[in-house]
């Protein structure tokens, strides 16, 4: 489970960095499937998790598991996954959406009981190094618990951060966040795995989706993280040590 520390500083901006999540050697041959399946081509957005169990494996890495039980709960799920990759040659939709009840009310932060609840969790791992001011992702931190939802800040404005990662590394936000991407300016590529997860009640995706992956699953764990939505007799995932 997540530390006080890590709870306030996740209640107080709306994301959190974790560093080092992937060893150096996955993040090269992660690197070295997607580049063999994409034959030289570079799309921008791609997937990956049928590509090698490895991917499959980050989707129930037990340290992540541990910090999404402090923020979902014990009854997550998979939602969907997808990888991001930019060049400064890329042409980006530079914009930030999201928020607090965005997307139906899907988008939720709230705390009852001491805890807190929340939808859909974006868990995105970098491939490669991000430095601050690189572009790419984007977040406006604190925004999980704006009072104003007609308002969006400028890119430019000093609200807008672009948190430095490391290849490796990982970074949790609510969709709740107000977010998104701008343009790629490192020579370097961007290229980060998103693994976005629900409540188990709850999809944003078509859950359906899911379903070509169940007979890649490895374990009871990864299968259990791949069902559907629902409620009556779900059972907890059994979690793995940490
Ligand atoms: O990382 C990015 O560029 C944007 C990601 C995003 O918008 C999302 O996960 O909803």
């Amino acid at each position: 489970m997540m530390t006080e520390a890590e709870v306030y500083e996740f209640d107080l901006n709306g994301l959190i960095v974790y560093r080092n999540m992937i060893p150096p050697e996955d993040v090269a041959r992660m690197n070295e499937l997607i580049d063999a399946d994409q034959g030289g081509e570079f799309p921008q957005s791609f997937s990956f998790l049928h590509l090698d169990p490895l991917f499959m494996n980050l989707m129930a890495h037990p340290k992540t598991l541990d910090v999404m039980r402090t923020i979902i709960g014990d009854w997550m799920r998979l939602d969907h996954t997808y990888g991001l990759q930019m060049t400064n040659g890329s042409e980006v939709r530079e914009n930030l959406h999201g928020g607090l009840r965005a997307d139906q009310g899907e988008h939720q932060y709230q705390w009852a009981y001491n805890r807190m609840w929340n939808g859909l969790i974006v868990v995105m791992y970098a491939l490669e190094d991000v430095g601050a001011g690189d572009g790419g992702f984007v977040g406006v931190l604190g925004s999980h618990k704006a009072s104003i939802n007609t308002y969006k800040p400028p890119l430019d404005s000093p609200l807008v951060t672009n948190p430095a990662l490391k290849a490796g590394d990982m970074l949790i936000f609510t969709e709740a966040l107000v977010h998104g991407t701008v343009r790629w300016k490192s020579t370097q590529r961007r290229r980060s795995l998103l693994y976005k997860y629900s409540p188990g009640y709850s999809t944003w995706a078509k859950a359906e989706n899911l379903e070509t992956y169940m007979d890649m699953a490895q374990s009871d764990l990864q299968r259990d993280l791949l069902r559907p939505p629902y409620v009556g007799t779900r059972t907890p995932l059994d979690f793995p040590e940490v």
